[in-house]
């Protein structure tokens, strides 16, 4: 059985980051969407919010599962039998980063990650973005799955009161 996890922030999913989910749900047995605890970053969203966002936007695809993880990704990956980290790159600037954090990984255990490029539509788009314009009331329900803008719409409300 192939196992891939898929890990992130997700404060919150975006649908840049379901497609990645899905297109990878494609390659695996199984992939794990991993919501990574960074306790020195507050987010808008708890960690469990964050888990029941990816739970309910990915329930149409049987493989895919939602858990957490605080420490190294590379320890979750030993623990749970997963060969493959899976990251989706939207530019050169993305590859950078994430060229450092595999080759770490690779050294650190020899996991592997693999790199699926973003689609163009997705290209500009990140959590932290989509937060920033919708605290300013700009429109950001076609980069959301509907129940992510949702939430997001009622946080930032009860945010602002
Ligand atoms: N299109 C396609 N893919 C996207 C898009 C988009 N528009 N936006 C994001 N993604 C992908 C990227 O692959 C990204 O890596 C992933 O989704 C998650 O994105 P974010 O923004 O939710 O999460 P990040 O980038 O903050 O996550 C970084 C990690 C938490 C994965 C990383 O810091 C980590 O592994 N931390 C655990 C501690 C650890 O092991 N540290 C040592 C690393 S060497």
């Amino acid at each position: 059985m192939t196992r891939a996890v898929c890990p992130g922030s997700y404060d919150p999913p975006t649908n840049g980051h379901l497609d990645i989910i899905e297109r990878a749900a494609a390659l695996f047995d199984e992939v794990v969407v991993a919501v990574m605890i960074n306790k020195s970053k507050r987010g808008l969203f708890t960690v469990e919010e964050r888990m029941d966002l990816l739970a309910e936007t990915i329930a149409h695809v049987p493989n895919v599962r939602v858990d957490s993880w605080h420490g190294l990704l590379v320890d979750y990956c030993a623990q749970n039998d997963v060969q493959a980290i899976v990251k989706g790159l939207r530019a050169v600037s993305d590859f950078d980063y994430e060229l450092q954090m595999a080759q770490m990984n690779q050294g650190l255990t020899g996991v592997e990650t693999m790199f699926m490029p973003t689609k163009p539509l997705n290209s500009f788009l990140s959590s932290s973005l989509v937060k920033e314009v919708a605290t300013y009331g700009g429109e950001v329900s076609h980069l959301l799955p509907p129940n992510v803008h949702k939430r997001l719409v009622q946080r930032l409300a009860e945010n602002a009161r």
